[in-house]
């Protein structure tokens, strides 16, 4: 696998899953797999999960991480093509790209969509520039529009935990303070779509995702309609995609506190599992009562993190 963006990056996903499933149960039996191999995780942007369960994943495989935050241990990089580099910013890309592949056999990167730019977060840039300039696989972790790790991990866990054999699985906008990127639900609902379970997408009117994340998902704007029945809730925020008026990408639209998820809107649903992919800010995105109940699956989801890395790794050191 030479690049990992994509659920169809994976091939098959009962196949993944199974893999996965196996990485679980023995994570160490591929220890010989990363001997003398290094992975580069390289991030552009603040995480806990990521960070760690990459480091994590790499160690069971037996691969030394090297872990480089840009802009703090690094100089700060310039990513447009074609400026005239008299800012604060010393390095191009162009450079530190191939100079971070000729240390390691594989790159991770975390590179947040700008939210002002939608041309240039939607065709990836960023991440295109590593897969062109590194001459290594590259594994996004979490870029302009996806977050496939997440999204494995996220699929890796309902198959855990479903009784249905299509479960109904209803992602659902919910407010936040700050503009966030889409990429956490275009990749849950590319996954979703994949694995093919019953997705639903509730959200306020002009947070319609692009579609090629989405095409085959049903669309329902009424928040607790969505959720009748559901087995899984899957709560998020994400900023406009502009889908529909592309002035206002990356803007807050709304802030009505009604779609926090809630005891009430539980209620309504399957005695369905809550998931959140974290960080996760309580009674704004849910509430206490709902996050610390039985049914909450934040912690294993995060847990799951480590799993879906080791398998994307674990692919990369196969056909290195
Ligand atoms: C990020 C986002 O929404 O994309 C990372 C989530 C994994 N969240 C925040 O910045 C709070
Ligand atoms: N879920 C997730 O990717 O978390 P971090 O941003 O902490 O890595």
């Amino acid at each position: 696998m030479k690049q990992f963006l994509y659920a169809s990056d994976i091939g098959s996903i009962s196949e993944a899953l199974a893999e996965a499933k196996a990485v679980k149960a023995t994570p160490f039996a591929w220890k010989h797999l990363g001997a003398d191999r290094t992975i580069m995780l390289v991030f552009f942007n603040s995480s806990l999960r990521t960070r760690l369960s990459s480091q994590k994943a790499a160690l069971n495989l037996g691969m030394n991480p090297i872990v480089l935050n840009i802009g703090q241990d690094s100089w700060k990089l310039e990513t447009g093509l074609g400026v005239v580099m008299d800012s604060d910013k010393s390095e191009h890309l162009l450079e530190a790209i191939p100079v971070m592949g000729s240390y390691c056999d594989i790159i991770g990167v975390r590179s947040f969509a700008s939210l002002t730019d939608r041309e240039a977060d939607y065709a990836e840039t960023v991440l295109n520039q590593f897969i062109r300039y590194s001459g290594r696989p590259v594994i996004s972790l979490e870029s302009a529009t996806v977050h496939p790790c997440q999204a494995f991990a996220d699929l890796l866990t309902i198959e855990e935990h479903r009784t249905k054999a299509r479960p109904k699985v209803v992602l659902s906008w919910a407010p936040h303070p700050r503009a966030l990127p889409q990429a956490v639900p275009d990749s849950f609902a590319e996954w979703m779509l994949a694995a093919d379970v019953e997705l639903v997408i509730t959200q306020p009117e002009g947070y319609e995702l692009d579609p090629r994340f989405t095409s085959g998902a049903r669309i329902e704007y009424d928040q607790m309609k969505a959720l009748e029945g559901a087995d899984f809730v899957y709560a998020k925020n994400w900023s406009c995609p502009g889908v529909t008026r592309p002035s206002d990408y990356g803007r807050i639209l709304c802030d009505d506190r009604s779609w926090t998820i809630d005891a009430a809107h539980m209620a309504v649903t399957d005695n369905a599992f809550f998931m959140h992919c974290l960080p996760v800010r309580r009674n704004v995105i849910v509430t206490d009562e709902v996050i610390d109940s039985p049914r909450s699956l934040v912690i294993p989801e995060a847990a799951n993190r480590v799993v879906s890395a080791q398998v994307v790794m674990k692919r990369m050191l196969e056909t290195l």
